[in-house]
C-alpha cells in the first residue's frame, strides 16, 4: 500500500468566524494553526487568507504575506494556495495570491456550480461580523464561476515557467473529471495529476460511499496509472470519506475549511486535532503517512526552495 498523504486545509472560505472560535483568520491565527497541524503530520497545507479583522475571504497578496515566510520558516510542509479564493471573486483575483507566491502546490477548481452555503445561515440567530450572513444567503443565487476559459488560464499562468506549480484539481462532480480529461487531452497538465474528489458540497456530488468508488472508477478508466488522487468529505463526512479513500489507496484531506467538527455534534478544537484524528485512525487500519518529502516525490514538486515567500 502506498503511504497516505495528508492534506490540512486551514480556514478556507466556507466558514465564517460566528459559527467556530476555532477557525483561525487572523495572520497569527493561521500561522500558528498551520505550523501545529504540520507537526501533527500533514504534508500539505491548502491555504487561503482572511482579512485580519473580519474575517472575510480575501485574496490581498499582502494577507498572504504575513504568514506564509513564518510557516516556511518552522515547517517543511508543502504549500498549497487556494486558487478558489471565495466564491463571488473573479479568476484574476483569486489567482494573484498564487502568482505572488509561486507555491508548490495550488488548488484548480475543474468546473463551475452551485457553490451553496444559504442552509448553513439559518442555524445561527446572529452574526459576529456584519459580512457574514449576506454573504452565505447570496450564494444561494451565484455560481462558483470556473470555465475552461477560466481553467486554462490558470493552467497557462502556474502550470509552465516561471511558477511550474502542481495543481490540486477540485472536482466536485464527476463531470468535472470528464472537464479535466478534455484539458489533459489538450497537453494542458503534466502526469502524475494530483485529483481532489470534493464530496458533499450543496451543487455537487453527494458525499456517499458509492459515490466515492464511482469517482474513482471513472478517474482510472480516464487517467489510468498516471494519478494520484485524495477526497474532501465536506462537513460529517469527512473522517468517514477519508478512512475509505486511504484504503483504496487514495490520499485524505481535513481541516477546518472542509468540516468544523471532530465528531458529531462536537466542534473541533483547532486544525491539528483533526490532522491527529485522521492519523490515528489510519495508523489503526495499517496505512503509513507520507512526509513531505516522500510527498514531493509522490506528486512530483518543484521543491520547497522554489517558491518566493
Ligand atoms: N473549499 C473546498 C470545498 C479552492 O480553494 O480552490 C474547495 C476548495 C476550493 O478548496
Ligand atoms: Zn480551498
Amino acid at each position: 500500500m502506498p503511504k497516505t498523504i495528508v492534506t490540512c486545509a486551514i480556514t478556507g472560505a466556507i466558514h465564517t468566524p460566528t459559527m467556530s472560535d476555532a477557525l483561525p483568520y487572523t495572520p497569527e491565527q493561521i500561522y500558528e494553526q498551520s505550523v501545529a497541524a504540520a507537526k501533527a503530520g500533514a504534508a500539505i497545507l491548502h491555504l487561503h487568507a482572511r482579512h485580519p479583522e473580519t474575517g472575510a475571504p480575501s485574496v490581498d497578496p499582502d494577507h498572504f504575506k504575513a504568514f506564509l515566510p513564518r510557516i516556511k520558516a518552522e515547517t517543511d510542509a508543502i504549500i498549497n494556495i487556494s486558487t478558489g479564493g471565495s466564491i463571488t471573486m473573479g479568476i484574476d483575483q483569486r489567482l494573484a495570491p498564487a502568482t505572488a507566491a509561486s507555491p508548490e502546490m495550488c488548488s484548480l477548481n475543474m468546473g463551475s456550480i452551485n457553490f451553496a452555503m444559504h442552509p448553513l445561515a439559518d442555524r445561527y440567530d446572529s452574526f459576529k461580523f456584519d459580512w457574514e450572513e449576506p454573504y452565505l444567503r447570496a450564494s444561494e443565487g451565484g455560481i462558483f464561476r470556473n470555465t475552461f476559459a477560466d481553467i486554462a488560464q490558470v493552467a497557462q499562468t502556474m502550470g509552465g515557467a516561471p511558477h511550474n506549480t502542481k495543481f490540486e484539481h477540485e472536482c466536485y462532480d464527476v463531470g468535472h473529471l470528464y472537464n479535466l480529461k478534455f484539458c489533459m487531452d489538450q497537453g494542458m497538465f503534466k502526469a502524475p495529476i494530483f485529483l481532489q474528489f470534493v464530496m458533499g458540497v450543496l451543487g455537487g456530488i453527494t458525499a456517499e460511499i458509492d459515490n466515492l468508488v464511482f469517482m474513482k472508477r471513472t478517474a482510472d478508466r480516464l487517467f489510468g496509472e498516471s494519478y494520484q488522487w485524495s477526497v474532501i468529505g465536506a462537513g460529517a463526512a469527512q473522517m468517514k470519506l477519508a478512512v475509505v479513500a486511504a484504503q483504496l489507496g487514495g490520499h485524505v484531506r481535513v481541516g477546518l475549511e472542509d468540516s468544523l467538527f471532530i465528531e458529531r455534534g462536537k466542534l473541533a478544537s483547532s486544525n491539528a486535532q483533526q490532522v491527529e484524528k485522521v492519523i490515528r485512525i489510519l495508523a489503526d487500519q495499517g496505512n503509513e503517512v507520507a512526509t513531505p518529502d516522500e510527498a514531493r516525490a509522490i506528486l512530483g514538486l518543484k521543491g520547497a526552495d522554489q517558491v518566493t515567500f
